[in-house]
């Protein structure tokens, strides 16, 4: 078998007992999908990904992309094309794209269920394929002509980046500079220096790269207001029919070694520096790049955190493999018996707990996951927490950074538990647990870090909605607190996830008191900075607490009804949120306590006393 598990049992859980997708599709508002045609999808993509899409996971890591100077080309290893190709050819990236670009219609959440699966095999695999996804933002954000163009993206085989990111201009985007010089013709001219752009080349894979640039156009306005949004083509190509012709201006001029990730190449791109004008196009006619921009952002933050998740999913179940067949030790409480006969490290607490906890957060963080895109989709939303459209994009927008932020610091902190189930085994490359953690530590840097995903949460998803769609959730959740899910059982729980929201709420409080009081006085807002980070984690710790306890219910009324195979998975699922609710919820009394009493001694703290 190779390095990949999928937990489709978990997934189909998750979409069919649990959101409700059943129903939804029932209503006809997806065309003809049906609940027995997603599942068959759902197996399908999986074997496929466990498979050959797998394949060259480690070997692509041992033997990464490398990058020819003089023709400022990347060549990609030959087992990674084929592994990308496979799953190329089974065309799961239409699913959830409109279909004027070419894509199948479908729930948001069926489309990132089988995200999961390419992201957690083959992740790399995923941002090369991100053409149709650029296809459809294209289509929503370009002007008439452009949107041809995105119509005839996916039919012609176009890859596609995203160039925000310049030496100087990584978190403060705004810092770009980037110029734009409008031509004669309408189009115009990009000038600099873009770091960091992953597949800006992928060999071969492709026909045409499309690189959606953010530049500054000469006199706009300074910071991220002044940037507009054009499309540079890798290859410039006739309007009409798509055909390439010449080589645009737009060169690959460094690809960088990494930690992890490595299939995924990551480059340095020059526009305009080598005797060939970077030629481009300002989307939708408006100069209004970063908004345009964000479009692709916020899809690119939802795939990072499902990315993170993906990659806990099978570290986690590569752990649980390993741990039930590897023996050492005797039971604890045969201790002093030298001869007692030695067990599975199953059987040793501490492993059980590290299981526990590992299956706990990504069981959690999926349904989170899932949960944030099912308020992708109106339809889907009203079915499943009652929000009409406006409310659902807010509670979307909400937990956009939760899914990123929690999603990626979870994933690694959790990933070191599954490589110490390993013992030293997991140290090495016999077994992906380390790649898997070399791979994933990315996840808390691009896209935003987490301190930008925290300020993001805080800033603008709760103090800018005036808390609207955060008064939604803790509305959900004090729900499930207050009613008696489990016919009586789950009291325990019940409250302390009834205390976790309390403790939430008062921490939300807190900084925004000190919000407020920055109006007096401006450093109060380091209070803020100072606590966010830990709020959002806080944040993620309660959605994930309440996730779990929803799927108990459901466990126990299958369990009740009689769940015949399916037994160990539910009572998996009882333990799972009882195990949560007692040993990790009890810790955001405390992260309430370290918030209240935040002061600014470390900020009025000399430099040099670091
Ligand atoms: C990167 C790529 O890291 C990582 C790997 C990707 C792999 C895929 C590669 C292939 C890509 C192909 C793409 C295909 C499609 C996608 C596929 C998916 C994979 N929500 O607060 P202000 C807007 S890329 C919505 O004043 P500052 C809004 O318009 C590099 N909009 O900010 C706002 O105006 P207004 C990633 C938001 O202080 C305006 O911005 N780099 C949001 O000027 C100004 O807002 C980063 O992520 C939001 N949450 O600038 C940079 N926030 O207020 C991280 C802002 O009027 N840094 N807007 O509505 C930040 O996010 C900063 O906070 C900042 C600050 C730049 C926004
Ligand atoms: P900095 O912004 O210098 O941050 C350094 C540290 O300071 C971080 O801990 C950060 O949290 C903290 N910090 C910075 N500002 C603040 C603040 N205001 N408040 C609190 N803390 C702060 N970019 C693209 O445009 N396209 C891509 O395709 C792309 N792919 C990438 C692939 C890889 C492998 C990598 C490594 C990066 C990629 N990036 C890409 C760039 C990525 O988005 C940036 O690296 C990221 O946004 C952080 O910017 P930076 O590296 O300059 O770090």
């Amino acid at each position: 078998m190779g390095h990949y598990r999928a937990n489709v049992r978990d997934i189909e859980f998750n979409l069919f007992e649990v959101l409700g997708l059943g129903e939804v599709l029932e209503s006809g508002a997806f065309g003809d999908l049906d609940a027995e045609t997603a599942r068959t999808m759902l197996g399908e993509a999986a074997r496929l990904a466990e498979g050959p899409l797998a394949d060259a996971f480690a070997d692509t890591d041992r033997n990464p992309p490398t990058f020819d100077s003089e023709t400022h080309s990347v060549r990609l290893p030959e087992p990674f094309k084929r592994s990308f190709r496979a799953w190329q050819d089974a065309e799961w990236f239409r699913v959830g794209i409109d279909d004027a670009v070419g894509g199948v219609p479908a729930p948001s959440m069926l489309k990132w269920s089988i995200s999961e699966f390419v992201l957690g095999a083959q992740p790399a695999a995923y941002m090369y394929l991100t053409g149709p996804v650029m296809a459809d933002i294209v289509n929503e954000i370009g002007n008439e002509e452009q949107r041809r163009w995105a119509g005839k993206m996916i039919d012609r085989n176009w890859g596609a980046t995203m160039v925000l990111t310049e030496p100087d201009a990584g978190s403060d985007v705004g810092a770009a500079r980037t110029k734009a010089i409008q031509q004669p013709d309408g189009s115009w001219h990009i000038e600099g220096v873009k770091r960091f752009i992953t597949s800006a080349d992928s060999d071969d894979l492709f026909e045409n790269i499309l690189h959606p640039v953010l530049a500054r156009p000469e006199g706009a306005q300074p910071g991220t207001k002044g940037l507009s949004l054009f499309l540079v083509p890798k290859y410039l190509f006739d309007t009409d029919t798509l055909e390439i012709g010449e080589r645009n201006g737009a060169f690959v001029t460094n690809v960088e070694h990494k930690m992890g990730l490595k299939a995924s190449a990551t480059c340095e791109l020059t526009f305009g520096g080598h005797g060939v004008p970077a030629q481009g196009w300002l989307v939708g006619d408006v100069h209004n790049g970063i908004a345009q921009m964000f479009k692709v952002i916020e899809e690119a933050r939802m795939m990072v955190g499902t990315k993170a998740i993906a990659t806990l999913s099978t570290g986690y179940l590569n752990a649980l493999d390993y741990a039930k067949s590897r023996v050492q030790g005797a039971d604890l409480t045969q201790l002093a018996d030298k001869s007692a006969p030695r067990v599975t490290i199953t059987h040793h607490p501490d492993v059980r707990r590290s299981l526990m906890l590992q299956k706990a957060y990504v069981e959690g963080l999926r349904a989170v996951y899932l949960y944030t895109a099912a308020h992708q989709d109106e339809v889907v939303a009203q079915h499943v927490s009652g929000a009409d459209k406006d409310l659902a994009f807010r509670v979307n927008d909400l937990l956009l950074p939760i899914v990123k932020g929690v999603g990626s610091e979870r994933a690694y902190q959790l990933l070191t538990e599954s490589l110490q189930c390993f013992g030293g085994s997991g140290f090495l490359q016999d077994y992906p647990i380390e790649q898997y953690i070399r791979d994933s530590k990315i996840d808390s840097l691009y896209e935003g870090t987490t301190a930008i995903q925290a300020q993001d949460f805080f800033f603008r998803k709760i103090a800018r909605d005036r808390g609207v769609a955060l008064a939604h959730i803790a509305g959900q959740i004090r729900a499930t607190v207050d009613a008696d899910g489990g016919n009586g059982r789950l009291k325990t729980e019940r409250a302390l996830l009834g205390t976790a929201l309390d403790d939430v709420q008062a921490m939300a409080a807190t900084l925004t008191g000190h919000l407020i009081g920055a109006q007096q006085t401006p450093t109060e807002l380091y209070k803020v900075g100072l606590g966010s980070v830990r709020f959002l984690l806080a944040v993620g710790d309660l959605l994930i607490g309440w996730r779990l306890l929803v799927q108990a219910e459901v466990g126990l009324a299958a369990l009740d009804a009689g769940a015949g195979k399916d037994t160990a998975f539910y009572e998996g699922k009882i333990a799972a949120a009882s195990f949560f609710a007692k040993n990790v919820l009890p810790e955001l009394t405390a992260v309430r306590g370290i918030l209240s009493g935040l002061d600014n001694d470390v900020m009025e703290l000399d430099e040099a006393a670091f």
